[in-house]
């Protein structure tokens, strides 16, 4: 008899050991994004953060979108039906406008001035505000990189070499305020649509251009139906890891930092990947016939930051936070 209860509450006790066990196994991220599978921010999390997170979570990758509608994924993870995202500050900015400060053109000067900014206390209130009211942590910065005008006229159609010359150019840009704002900015006409429609309407002239670092135009390979890139360098452009509080809560603290080291871990993979990638495929887009050349960036950059001065965008930005920013910057 004795006997027999120590048999069944050992048995019972390896039935918990065994259930915590697999519950823990069960965490599992949905991450949505409309990028592909080889964008390198894709690649970093799937390789960096889905191994190190492995012993308690399976990260569960959707690409182009086939999950979530680009810009519907904070929602998502708001409402719990999904855990992570790439999500970009002109996405946040339809939540909280002082985003749009990091949305802005010419603002960020490069991939390091990204993580100084995002490591700074400046940006303590943003995170804490997504946190409290969206309940979505932001892990990491990831580098997208170096935004510029990529047309489908070749440059001896449309030169362009001043805000000027995109007057009345059909431009598709995402489709949010900050974007579109962004877009008009530049002096173009700037059109809503979504990522993974852009490839068809280059294809069909239903926009004339579109705006992304090298490395998005050979990966969706827009260059196959583009004539050429001014590289204008408007935005150099970020993405969040964005990942579910209600997870990050259920998580021991072991777990949680976990977490955070395999978020930062993947955006510095996936930021040296996109970087080697940005200097390397100027060559790769010529040799595939398009024309290259840097326009009167002093024209861009002075153009673009009048259009935001004295803006709605401009009025929600907390004070002294550009300021901030641009002390972080060379
Ligand atoms: C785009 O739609 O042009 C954009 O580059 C915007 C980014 O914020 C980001 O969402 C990106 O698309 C996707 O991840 C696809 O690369």
């Amino acid at each position: 008899m004795k006997l027999s209860i120590k048999t069944s509450v050992a048995a019972l006790i390896s039935a918990a050991v065994l259930a915590g066990a697999a519950s823990a196994q069960d965490i599992k991220l949905r991450m949505s994004t409309p990028a592909s599978e080889t964008d390198q921010r894709s690649v970093a999390l799937a390789e960096v953060f889905a191994s190190a997170v492995a012993d308690f979570a399976t990260y569960e990758p959707h690409y182009n979108a086939s999950l979530i509608a680009q810009n519907s994924e904070l929602e998502a993870i708001a409402s719990g039906d999904l855990e992570m995202s790439i999500a970009s500050a002109q996405e946040l900015a339809q939540f909280f406008p002082e985003f749009s400060i990091f949305a802005t053109g010419y603002v960020h000067q490069s991939a390091e001035h990204q993580v100084a900014v995002f490591n700074d206390a400046l940006m303590d209130p943003f995170k804490q505000k997504v946190e409290d009211e969206l309940g979505i942590k932001l892990l990491a910065v990831m580098y997208l990189g170096k935004r510029h005008v990529n047309l489908r006229q070749c440059k001896d159609e449309v030169d362009v070499q001043t805000p000027a010359d995109l007057a009345g150019i059909n431009l598709r840009m995402p489709g949010t305020d900050a974007w579109q704002f962004l877009g008009k900015a530049l002096g173009a006409n700037p059109t809503p649509m979504a990522f993974t429609e852009v490839y068809t309407a280059l294809q069909t002239g239903s926009v004339d251009g579109q705006d992304n670092p090298l490395p998005t135009v050979v990966d969706a390979k827009f260059f196959e139906v583009t004539c050429q890139i001014a590289l204008t360098s408007h935005l150099v452009d970020l993405n969040y890891v964005a990942f579910s509080k209600a997870v990050w809560d259920e998580l021991t603290p072991e777990q949680q930092a976990t977490v955070k080291k395999a978020a930062e871990d993947a955006a510095e993979s996936g930021r040296q990947a996109q970087l080697k990638k940005e200097a390397d495929l100027g060559a790769f887009l010529e040799d595939n016939g398009l024309t290259l050349y840097e326009p009167d960036l002093a024209a861009f950059r002075s153009h673009v930051q009048a259009q935001y001065k004295g803006s709605e965008f401009a009025a929600s930005w907390p004070e002294g936070v550009l300021d901030k920013i641009n002390a972080l910057g060379e």
